[in-house]
Formats: C-alpha cells, structure tokens, sequence
C-alpha cells in the first residue's frame, strides 16, 4: 500500500494548522511581554517569535487531542503552557546552534540570525534565559487541574530531553562524530552511530513535544506508549528529510543555508544510505507511522492531525 493511500481522507491539514498556529503564537506572544532588561527580551522574542512551522507544539496539541475525547478547548489550556515551553527551548537549542563556536550559521527563518543581530554574548545569554523561561512556563502556567505530580514529570522529563542524555549530548556527539566546519579529523561513522545521534539531538525533543501532550491530557499508558512510539518513527523521518533538504534545497525556500553538511564533510543519512535509499526509508518511515495511527485506542479524527504532521513531516520543503 502506498502511505498516501493511509493518510486521512476529509481531513483538512491547512485549516487544522492555521487554527493551532495562530493560537500558538497569541500564546508565545502573551509569555514573552517584554521585561527589563530590555535587549535580553528583545533577542529571546527575535528567535521566538520569527515564525517557524511550529511542529513540535503543534505535536504536542494533537497529542493531546488524540489521547482527550470531550472538551477539545479544555485539553487545549492544559497543553499551551508545555506546547509554548517546546518553542521556547526548540528556539534557544537554534540560537546556540547557530553561534559561531558551533554551526556559525547568519541566517534562520530567513532571517539574520539571534548573534548577527544582538551580538554572541547576548544570543548566548538569550538562549540560556529561554531554557529557563519554558520550564518556569510549564509550572507557573499549567492549570491546576493537572495534578502537580503530573506537572513535574513533564517538566522533569523536559529537562532529560533538552540534556545531556538528549539534545545536548546528541549535539556534543554530532561534533565529535559527524565532522565540525573546517575540521581535517573527521571520522567515518555507520548508521547506527548516526541514528543514536539524532535520536538524542532531534528526535528527544520531538518524542517528548508527543509524549507531553498524551500525558497531560490524561492519556492510558497504552495511547502514551503508541503516541511515543510514533513520535520516535517522526523523529527520524524529520532528520532523513532535514538531511535531503540540506542537499536539495534553496536558501529562499529553507529560510538557512543549505549545503551546510557536504562543507563541512558531515556524515548524514544521504552520505551513509544515499539519495535513493534515504528516500526509500522515509517512504517506509511514513507507512509505519501512519499504520500505527489507525490503533483505535486513540481519538480517530484527532489521529488524522498526527498522521497528516508526519506526512508533511516527510513531504516538506523547508
Ligand atoms: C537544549 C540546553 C540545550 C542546548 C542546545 C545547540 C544544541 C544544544 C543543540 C542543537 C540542536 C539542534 C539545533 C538540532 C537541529 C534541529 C533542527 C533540524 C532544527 C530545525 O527544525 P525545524 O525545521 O525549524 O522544525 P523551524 O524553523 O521550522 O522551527
């Protein structure tokens, strides 16, 4: 069976993102009012408030949607503060990416990017303030009908995803392993040394933007168990397509520099696998992700949005 043929058939993916985007913004807008000092603010609301697709919160929502039959607006209250908090470090993790000592990157979003702009120390800084700001967000503003024993084991298992054992630590290994700009040591690495590197350094952040949402919106451990499981099948086909991009994509489109990996002689699925053979994976990649969508333990119509976020996950050109 072709994945087009699974995805959902009156389901309108422009509409359902449109919606949740533009609430998502009014919300990170509301979270990041300006507070002193001023320049501090000023940078952190540049990277958050610069656009983006929003695929991580909005993963979080239809997470939450998927594992929450009544009361859609309710479920949606508890899952703003963590799908915001989600933007928050997503965009701190860019700022950082981009600085110089790392990727040394001048353009995101198609923008500047956060050091071109307020100068390194400042990103830094902006950056460390919005790690911060996404978990004072989660416990200040979840609602407090989410039981606070609820509410700390997101936040505690936010901190292992944005960490050392997740995104931190998959970035310290992408340097040592996949080759930094300029850098004559590069080792040759295997699929399986590539795969546990975004695991952490991508994935961790997607699987818990849906685990999150199932597990605040009161999800069984089954729906939370099939939503992580389908998170991580996300996850990778989200960095099989990042690393395509890379390769096929224009500045004008992508909104950053592509070509990034080949100058810097980075290991990536298409130098492992191939072109071919890294579009066959992401083909088998969408299959497995939306024949676990059919489960009916979880909310059929909400499913749709998760299936059609991993469909435009794939199929995407930024
Ligand atoms: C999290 C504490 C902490 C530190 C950050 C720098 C760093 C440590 C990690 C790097 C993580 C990183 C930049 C991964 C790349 C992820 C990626 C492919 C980003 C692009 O995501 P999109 O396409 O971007 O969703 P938009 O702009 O649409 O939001």
């Amino acid at each position: 069976m072709h994945a087009t043929e699974l995805s959902p058939p009156n389901f309108d993916f422009n509409d359902y993102t449109q919606v949740r985007r533009s609430i998502i913004e009014e919300r990170l807008r509301v979270y990041m009012q300006l507070r002193e000092p001023q320049v501090l603010w000023d940078s952190m609301a540049y990277s958050v408030l610069s656009g983006g697709k929003r695929l991580r919160a909005l993963l979080c929502i239809a997470a939450g949607e998927a594992c929450c039959e009544a009361e859609p607006e309710r479920s949606l209250e508890i899952l703003l503060p963590c799908a915001c908090a989600i933007e928050m470090i997503h965009a701190m993790s860019l700022i950082h990416d981009d600085l110089p000592a790392l990727d040394n990157d001048d353009l995101r979003r198609g923008k500047p990017t956060n050091h071109k702009v307020y100068g390194e120390a400042i990103a830094l800084l902006a950056g460390d303030a919005l790690l911060m700001l996404a978990l004072d967000t989660i416990l200040e503003h979840t609602p407090t009908r989410v039981s606070r024993e609820q509410i700390l084991a997101v936040a505690l298992e936010l901190t292992r995803a944005a960490g050392a054992a997740g995104m931190v630590g998959g970035q310290v290994d992408d340097l040592r392993f996949t080759g930094q700009q300029n850098s004559a040591d590069h080792i040759y690495i295997d699929e399986s040394v590539l795969a546990s590197i975004h695991r952490r350094k991508t994935g961790a952040l997607i699987r818990f933007s849906a685990w999150s949402g199932a597990k605040l919106a009161g999800g069984s451990d089954k729906q939370v168990a099939l939503i992580s499981e389908f998170a991580e099948i996300l996850g990778l086909a989200f960095q099989i397509a990042d690393d395509l991009l890379d390769m096929t994509g224009d500045a004008t489109t992508l909104g950053k520099t592509p070509g990034k990996d080949a100058a810097s002689n980075k290991s990536t699925y298409v130098t492992i696998l191939g072109e071919q053979e890294s579009k066959r994976r992401l083909e088998a990649l969408e299959q497995r992700g939306l024949t676990l969508m059919n489960d009916q333990c979880i909310n059929q119509s909400s499913a749709n949005a998760l299936s059609a976020l991993l469909t435009y996950a794939v199929h995407r050109k930024n």
